[in-house]
C-alpha cells in the first residue's frame, strides 16, 4: 500500500525520507499515536464478543465469534494513516481480516454499510470504500494485540479515508440501500472523507 521501499532503510536516521508526497493538504507528520475518543473505552470480554453482518432488511447474514474471527485468514497491511484533527502517520503494520472477505456476496440492494461498534458509535461508507481490498476489520498493530485504547480487540482499518471512518471497538458492518451518516457525519463532519481532497467538514 504504501512505498516502504523507499523509507524502510531511513527508520531511525532520517525519518522524514520517504515522507514526501506522503502527507495529505492541512496535515502534519505525528510519530506518537494520539488518542482519540468519544465517551469511554468499552471493554467487552473476548467470550462475549462477535462479529457480526447484517443485511439491509436488518436481518443477520454472517457471524464470528471471537475464536472463529480470529482463525479467518489474515493479511499484512503497512499503510499511513490521517486525523482529521490535522496528525498523519506513516508506515503503520497492522493484520486485518479483509472487509471483502467478511462481507461475501452482497446483495445487489446493498450500496453502503454502517459499521456498528460497542459504545454506540457508527460511521458510513459506500460500498466501493471497503471492497476491492481498501479496509480490514484489524485485530493486530504493530505485532500486538490491538490496544483497547486503539479499538481492541477489533476495528475497522479504512486507511484511505480519514481515520474517524476506521471504527475502533467494531462489531459488525450492516448493509445499506441508501446512505446514513453516522456519529460524526451527523455532527458535521464530511460524509465521505477523502483526506486527499481536504474533505473535513460538510461544505468542503
Ligand atoms: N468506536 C469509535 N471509533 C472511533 C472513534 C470513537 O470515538 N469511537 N473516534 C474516531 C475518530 S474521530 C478518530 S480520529 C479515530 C482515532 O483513532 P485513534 O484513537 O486510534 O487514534 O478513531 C475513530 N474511531
Ligand atoms: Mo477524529
Amino acid at each position: 500500500m504504501s512505498d516502504g521501499f523507499f523509507s524502510r532503510g531511513f527508520h531511525g536516521r532520517r525519518p522524514a525520507a520517504g515522507s514526501a508526497g506522503r502527507i495529505p493538504p492541512g496535515q502534519y507528520l505525528e510519530r506518537g499515536f494520539p488518542v482519540l475518543t468519544a465517551g469511554p473505552t468499552p471493554r467487552v470480554p473476548l467470550d462475549r464478543w462477535d462479529f457480526r453482518v447484517v443485511g439491509p432488511d436488518g436481518a443477520e447474514r454472517d457471524r464470528w465469534t471471537w475464536e472463529q474471527f480470529s482463525a479467518l485468514p489474515h493479511q499484512e497491511v503497512t499503510c499511513d494513516i490521517h486525523c482529521v484533527t490535522q496528525w498523519s502517520k506513516l508506515d503503520t503494520r497492522w493484520r486485518g481480516v479483509p472487509v471483502d472477505a467478511l462481507l461475501g456476496e452482497l446483495p445487489e440492494s446493498a450500496r453502503f454499510v454502517v459499521a456498528f461498534c460497542d459504545g454506540g458509535y457508527t460511521t458510513n461508507l459506500p460500498i466501493e470504500a471497503v471492497t476491492g481490498g481498501k479496509a480490514w476489520v484489524t485485530d493486530v498493530y504493530e505485532g500486538e494485540p490491538l490496544p483497547a485504547e486503539h479499538g481492541g480487540p477489533a476495528r475497522l482499518l479504512v486507511p484511505a479515508l480519514y481515520l474517524w471512518k476506521s471504527a475502533k471497538w467494531v462489531r459488525g458492518l450492516r448493509l445499506a440501500a441508501s446512505d446514513e451518516p453516522g456519529f460524526w457525519e451527523r455532527r458535521g463532519y464530511h460524509n465521505y472523507g477523502d483526506p486527499w481532497k481536504e474533505q473535513r467538514y460538510w461544505n468542503d
